[in-house]
């Protein structure tokens, strides 16, 4: 069997390269290892940039997003028992966010591409790459005790952090680059309103707690923990008092609390694989790089990335271009160091580490206070959160 582009992967990127490539008439076939109730089990993301947001449109799948997402125009950052707000819509000229949960750009994508007939294999176990060193490359999978091969002119490896593509690059040809934090974030999901309007970044001495929202009806918390923590030892009653510890006593008054129906540790790392390209295997998202979520950058620039690439495939099809896949991991890597710095930076600033005591904590109050007294600073926070221009 033969098709023009192979995904590896059906979470938001190789979705989202799948249906920019459908509406530009190139056949593709996803290739996902789990079941498409997992994937659609899966919490994550809930913040998306403008970018973001017009590549979903340009999918064709924006309706239920524009009806439903929440247009955010500030966050608020609270520390020393007081709070601060960032009007990013104020200090980027009119840009704002998009509160929309990952699960529901991921169904909405599975719907796009179900209506548009594109086909996607999930549960295919053992997907191996082939050839992607030559024109011609294979990618291989068994589903239900039969293996199946297709040949393609492309491979999208679209497949996250642990997925296959990646590890199919001979080592020499790739290098990587890695800080791992010592903690993760312990995340909460309740059917409960939101204590905010907004989001709240919070550090305190105790440890960094964020509180965002999937609706006005839905709540997402995250309290950071060490990385190692059983999720056993947290009752719902241990999170709720830890969370509203760190917010200072006027956001924690208005937590409303209720059983969780989602509770999970996620590690923190930043991660970049160079290049992004290799022959006809192209990465993008998880699978070639991980940010922290404190700037909540992950998705988005899995976006950005399937932005630069199909471009670069749709030129490639259209007149069989070389240059536009030359171009790919350069400009693809130009922008993910630049939300790397970002996620780096404000991880640092809101988090508490080991280290952080007498000169590095002074440091970073002295960083908070500096961005609360200067219009510059703030801009800069604001122009990075609602995300660089493409
Ligand atoms: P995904 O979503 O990991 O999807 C990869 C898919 O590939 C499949 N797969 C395979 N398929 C076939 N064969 C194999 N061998 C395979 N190996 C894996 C997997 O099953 C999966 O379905 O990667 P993708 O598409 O690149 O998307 C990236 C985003 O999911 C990720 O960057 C974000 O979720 C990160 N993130 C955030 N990003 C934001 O932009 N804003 C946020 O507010 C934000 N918050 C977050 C986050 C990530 C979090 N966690 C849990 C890591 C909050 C959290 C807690
Ligand atoms: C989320 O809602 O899950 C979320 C929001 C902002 C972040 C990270 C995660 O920076």
């Amino acid at each position: 069997m033969r098709t023009q582009v192979v995904i590896i992967g059906s979470g938001p990127s190789g979705l989202l390269l799948g249906q920019l490539l459908h509406r530009a008439g190139i056949d593709t076939v996803v290739l996902e290892r789990k079941s498409r109730d997992y994937v659609l089990s899966r919490v994550r993301a809930g913040v998306l940039e403008q970018g973001t947001v017009g590549l979903i449109e340009e999918a064709g799948v924006g309706a239920r997003m524009r009806r439903e997402g929440l247009v955010h125009d500030g966050f608020e950052i609270a520390f020393a028992g007081e709070r601060h707000r960032v009007a990013i819509t104020e200090l980027t000229g009119g840009r704002s966010v998009m509160v929309y949960g990952q699960t529901e750009v991921t169904r909405d994508l599975m719907d796009g591409r179900d209506a548009s007939g594109a086909p996607t294999v999930y549960e295919a176990e053992d997907v191996a790459l082939h050839d992607f060193d030559g024109p011609s490359p294979r990618v291989t999978w068994r589903k239900d005790g039969v293996t199946h091969e297709l040949v393609c002119d492309a491979i999208a490896g679209c497949d996250g952090y642990h997925g296959v593509s990646r590890a199919s690059v001979p080592a020499g040809a790739i290098r990587t680059f890695e800080r791992v934090y010592p903690f993760g974030w312990l995340g909460v999901l309740a059917d409960v309103p939101p204590c905010a309007p907004e989001l709240i970044y919070a550090a305190h001495d105790r440890g960094f707690a964020l509180c965002s929202m999937r609706s006005t009806t839905r709540s997402r918390y995250y309290v950071q923990c060490p990385v190692d923590e059983r999720i056993e030892d947290w009752s719902d009653d241990r999170f709720w008092d830890e969370l509203r510890s760190r917010l200072g006593p006027e956001a924690a008054v208005a937590v409303t609390t209720g059983p969780s129906i989602e509770k999970s540790v996620a590690p923190l790392r930043s991660f970049v694989a160079e290049p992004m390209r290799f022959g006809r295997l192209f990465l993008a998202g998880d699978a070639a790089h991980i940010v922290p979520p404190t700037g909540a950058k992950g998705l988005n620039l899995a976006a950005s990335d399937v932005r630069y690439l199909s471009d670069a495939l749709i030129e490639h099809v259209r007149d069989g271009s070389e240059a536009a896949l030359d171009r790919y991991s350069a400009r693809a890597l130009a922008r993910v160091w630049k939300a790397e710095r970002f996620s780096w930076w404000m991880t640092t600033m809101l988090h508490r580490f080991p280290e952080d005591e007498g000169f590095t904590a002074r440091i970073k109050r002295a960083e908070l206070d500096y961005l609360f007294s200067s219009r510059a600073a703030l801009a800069s926070l604001a122009e990075n959160y609602v995300g660089l221009p493409y």
